[in-house]
C-alpha cells in the first residue's frame, strides 16, 4: 500500500525541507509530486546487523538508509542493471555532518577562490558557468567505504554493502580554467576545497578536502552543476561540486563555495587523519595488525559486479541465460573481464560493452547455459589496462576502505 514514510528521526522535516526549498527558489525539489511517497519497507543487506530502513528524501526514491542524521543513503543494487548511468533519484548521499544545507539560493550562491592568487574570486554561479565553455565527463563516483560491511573481521565505519557508488555523466567547467583566472602563485602546493555543510556547533573539523596543484590543473578535475542532464540534486551537492575523475568520492566536494590555494600540504582532520589508507602497494594489512604508515587515500581499484543475477538465483539446466555486469577502475579503463561458474577453477572471457569513457561502468556480458543440475559459484574478475586484477580474497585495513575482491554469487540449476 503506498503510503507517506514517517520522518525519519533526526532527520530534517520534509515539511522543512520543501518550505526552504519551495520559498528560495530550488524549483526542481517540488517538481516531483511522488518524491515523498514511497513504500514503507526494509531490506536485509547480507552482513550481520544488516536490516536497513528504505527512506525516500526529497528528489530521491526509497534508497537503503545507513543513518538519518546527516543522510547517509545507499543505491539498491538492483538500480546497476537498470543502465549504466545511475539516475539522480537513485544516486547514493554520503554526508559527514549533520550540518547540511537543505536549500540554497542560486542567485546569491558564490564561489570565492582565495589564498595564493593574484586575483581573488567571488564567482556567481552565472559567472562561473560562463568562465569556460562547458566540460562532459561519465564518471564512477565511489566511496571509500563502498561494501564495508563485507570485510570480515569488521572493519571501522558505516557498514555499507555495494550501493554507495554510481555513474553519471557531469556537465561543468574545468577547474584548471577557474584557477587560471584567479592565477596561481609560483610555490603553490596544494587547493584545498570546502562546500556549505558544516559540522554542529563545536563539534568537530569542518570537511575540507585538497588536492595537489598538479592534479587541481590537470584539466579533467571539474566542478559540475549538472548529473546526467538536470541540476545536481541537493543531496548530491547542488548547486557545484567537485569532480575527481578517478578518485574515491572523498575528494567530490558538495555544495563547493570556498577553493583556496596553499603553499603547504593541507593540514585539516580530513587529510591529515581520515581517509588514508596503508601506505604500501595492496593498502592493507593482516586483520588485527598496527598500520604503521598511511598515505592519503587516491584512486579508484579495479571492481566487477555481476548485476543481472542475485545470489540465490534459480537456473534452469541447458537454458541459456545472458549474464550482465559492470567494470570500472580509476581511469586506465577495463582490459577484460574474466567470469567463472565453477568457483574460479577455470575462467572464460566476457564481451566488453561500448567503452563511454575511462572512468565510466564499462558493461560486460556472457552467456551461461548450465548444463546440469546443482550449484553453480559464479564470479567476475576485470583487469584493467595496466593489468591490475581483483585479488580472490580480500585485502583488509581497519577503516575498510577499497574493497574489490572478487564477488561470488551462488545459483541453483534445476
Ligand atoms: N560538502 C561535502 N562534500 C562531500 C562530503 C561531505 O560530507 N560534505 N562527503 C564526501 C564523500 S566521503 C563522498 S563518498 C561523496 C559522496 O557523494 P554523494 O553524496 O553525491 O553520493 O561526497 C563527498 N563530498
Ligand atoms: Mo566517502
Amino acid at each position: 500500500m503506498k503510503k507517506l514514510l514517517p520522518v525519519p528521526s533526526g532527520a530534517l522535516t520534509r515539511r522543512d525541507f520543501l518550505r526552504q526549498a519551495g520559498t528560495l527558489g530550488v524549483a526542481s525539489v517540488l517538481s516531483s509530486s511522488t518524491a515523498f511517497s514511497a513504500e514503507s519497507s526494509h531490506i536485509a543487506l547480507p552482513f550481520e546487523n544488516g536490516e536497513r530502513e528504505l527512506v525516500a528524501y526529497p528528489q530521491k526514491r526509497p534508497l537503503i538508509m545507513l543513518t538519518a542524521r546527516p543522510p547517509q543513503l545507499e543505491t539498491p543494487f538492483s538500480v546497476f542493471n537498470e543502465g549504466l548511468l545511475t539516475p539522480n533519484d537513485a544516486f547514493f548521499v554520503r554526508y559527514h555532518w549533520s550540518g547540511i544545507p537543505t536549500s540554497i539560493d542560486a542567485q546569491s550562491y558564490r564561489l570565492s577562490v582565495t589564498g595564493n592568487v593574484n586575483t581573488p574570486l567571488d564567482l556567481s554561479l552565472a559567472e562561473l558557468k560562463k568562465i569556460a565553455d562547458p566540460v562532459e565527463l561519465i564518471a564512477v563516483n565511489q566511496c571509500s567505504g563502498n561494501s564495508r560491511g563485507h570485510f570480515v573481521p569488521r572493519a571501522t565505519g558505516g557498514q555499507l554493502s555495494n550501493g554507495a557508488m554510481g555513474n553519471a555523466h557531469w556537465t561543468g567547467v574545468p577547474l584548471k580554467k577557474v584557477l587560471e583566472k584567479a592565477g596561481i602563485k609560483a610555490g603553490s602546493l596544494q587547493v584545498a576545497f570546502n562546500g556549505l555543510d558544516k559540522p554542529p556547533i563545536g563539534d568537530g573539523p569542518d570537511f575540507v578536502k585538497a588536492l595537489d596543484v598538479d592534479h587541481a590543473l590537470d584539466g579533467e578535475v571539474m566542478l559540475a552543476w549538472q548529473m546526467n542532464n538536470a541540476d545536481l540534486p541537493m543531496l548530491n551537492g547542488y548547486p557545484v561540486r567537485l569532480i575527481v575523475p578517478g578518485y574515491y568520492g572523498t575528494y567530490w566536494v558538495k555544495h563547493v563555495s570556498d577553493i583556496r590555494v596553499i603553499d603547504k600540504p593541507f593540514d585539516g582532520f580530513w587529510m591529515s587523519a581520515a581517509y588514508r589508507v596503508p601506505d604500501n602497494s595492496c593498502a592493507c594489512v593482516a586483520p588485527g595488525s598496527p598500520v604503521t604508515r598511511t598515505t592519503p587515500i587516491s584512486h579508484l581499484n579495479v571492481r566487477s559486479f555481476i548485476t543481472s543475477i542475485a545470489d540465490g538465483a534459480q537456473l534452469r539446466v541447458g537454458q541459456e541465460t545472458i549474464v550482465r555486469g559492470i567494470a570500472f577502475d580509476g581511469g586506465s579503463g577495463i582490459a577484460e573481464v574474466a567470469f567463472s561458474v565453477d568457483g574460479g577453477q577455470s575462467w572464460q572471457s566476457t564481451r566488453l560493452g561500448k567503452e563511454l569513457g575511462r572512468y565510466s561502468f564499462r558493461e560486460w556480458t556472457v552467456s551461461f547455459k548450465p548444463p546440469r543440475k546443482g550449484r553453480y559459484d559464479l564470479l567476475a574478475r576485470a583487469t584493467n589496462r595496466n593489468g591490475q586484477t581483483q585479488p580472490l580474497t580480500a585485502l583488509w585495513n581497519p577503516m575498510g576502505y577499497m574493497r574489490n575482491v572478487v564477488e561470488s554469487l551462488r545459483v541453483v540449476a534445476a
